[in-house]
């Protein structure tokens, strides 16, 4: 947080701007599309993105598999910023995607040039040679293969990165993008918060799943991506069928899945989607699904909706991804270790993936 927000800055100071990223304004010139590309725990950091961006600055953003955009490139439109995001800063469909999306725009009129920008915590790595352009997240290096310290800083750079261009572009009032501010500074004291006081029962909870082979997550809006990295989370480190789901999609299909032998964790932060998603988990509930509710405890009795509840603080809708996921890398940590598997070193998956 300090490397990034300006302490001097107040709303209405033309002088300092509150953000400061390092990084080379050239790149935000005329800009008119963002193309986000990653694999993985990335790529659902580049969701959570890409409703800050288009939300927040207005931008349209797409996000793509790296793997896939190597073969089916978006088409060459003028004035694109392209994103890699990769914590190892080594994974080799990210650093080909970016690599073609240079080569392609060599030699093409200004508007089309290559703009490259990569987010890691490790500005040495493939990443931060091929690209001049890095936000380093400080988020250190990941013990375990799974990424979960350096998803949540990954976050922090998109909050950055798309205030940096709403205070440019002015689509957000200057008080706004001081209330988001304030709100960011607090949340290490708010993980702190759900970390101690949730680490007990969620690791008893975890006895609960001994036998499950199946999870859904549902969330929405913001907190849809988030559903999906609680998903994948579980099926890194403890080997569990999870899927995430937008939670009106359930309706559409997977919903036929539903049993009691089915968990189904909802994430139901106040705010524009909670009262949609506190009736679609209700749907879950009412097919016998034991419904487990990521969700302050406020303005309604969540243990009457929910058999068991993640408590996390009440916070701005807008942030509320980065205290979401805290439970959901605690729920898979406990599944796993229950399940007496090596957290740190999941069968089959590499630190990075570099073939
Ligand atoms: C991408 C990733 C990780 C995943 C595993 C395999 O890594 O898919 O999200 O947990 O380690 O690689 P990266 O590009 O962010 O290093």
């Amino acid at each position: 947080l300090e490397a990034y927000f300006n302490r001097e800055w107040q709303p209405g100071d033309n002088q300092v701007a509150p953000i400061n990223l390092g990084i080379n304004p050239e790149l935000y010139t005329d800009l008119q599309q963002i193309e986000i590309l990653a694999c993985g725990t990335s790529w659902h950091a580049g969701l959570v993105g890409k409703y800050l961006l288009e939300q927040l600055a207005g931008i349209p953003t797409s996000v793509n598999y790296a793997s896939e955009y190597r073969y089916a490139p978006a088409p060459l439109r003028p004035y694109t910023l392209a994103i890699g995001i990769s914590q190892s800063g080594e994974t080799a469909d990210t650093l080909a995607a970016l690599a073609m999306e240079n080569q392609r725009r060599t030699g093409l009129s200004a508007a089309y040039q290559a703009r490259l920008l990569g987010i890691t915590n490790r500005p040495e790595s493939s990443l931060g040679n091929l690209v001049a352009d890095i936000i380093n997240t400080h988020a250190g290096i990941e013990i375990g293969v799974a990424a979960t310290k350096t998803f949540v800083a990954q976050l922090m750079a998109f909050y950055s990165l798309a205030l940096d261009l709403a205070y440019r572009r002015k689509t957000l009032p200057e008080a706004r993008i001081e209330e988001i501010i304030q709100g960011l500074r607090q949340l290490p004291v708010q993980i702190e918060q759900v970390l101690s006081s949730q680490e007990g029962s969620i690791e008893e909870l975890a006895h609960e799943f001994a036998e499950t082979q199946d999870f859904i997550f549902l969330g929405r809006g913001i907190n849809f991506p988030i559903a999906l990295e609680g998903a994948l989370k579980l099926k890194e480190i403890s080997y569990i069928h999870a899927e995430g789901y937008p939670a009106g999609e359930m309706k559409h299909g997977p919903i036929a899945l539903l049993d009691a032998k089915v968990p189904v964790v909802a994430i139901a932060m106040p705010g524009t989607v909670y009262e949609k998603v506190i009736s679609n988990a209700q749907e879950a509930k009412a097919r016998d699904a034991r419904l487990i509710g990521v969700t302050p405890q406020n303005g309604f009795d969540a243990a009457e909706i929910f058999n068991d509840v993640l408590q996390v603080p009440v916070v701005d809708e807008l942030l509320s991804p980065i205290l979401a996921v805290i439970p959901l890398q605690l729920l898979a940590y406990h599944i796993a270790a229950r399940r007496g598997l090596d957290v740190d070193q999941p069968r089959n998956l590499a630190k990075s993936v570099t073939v």
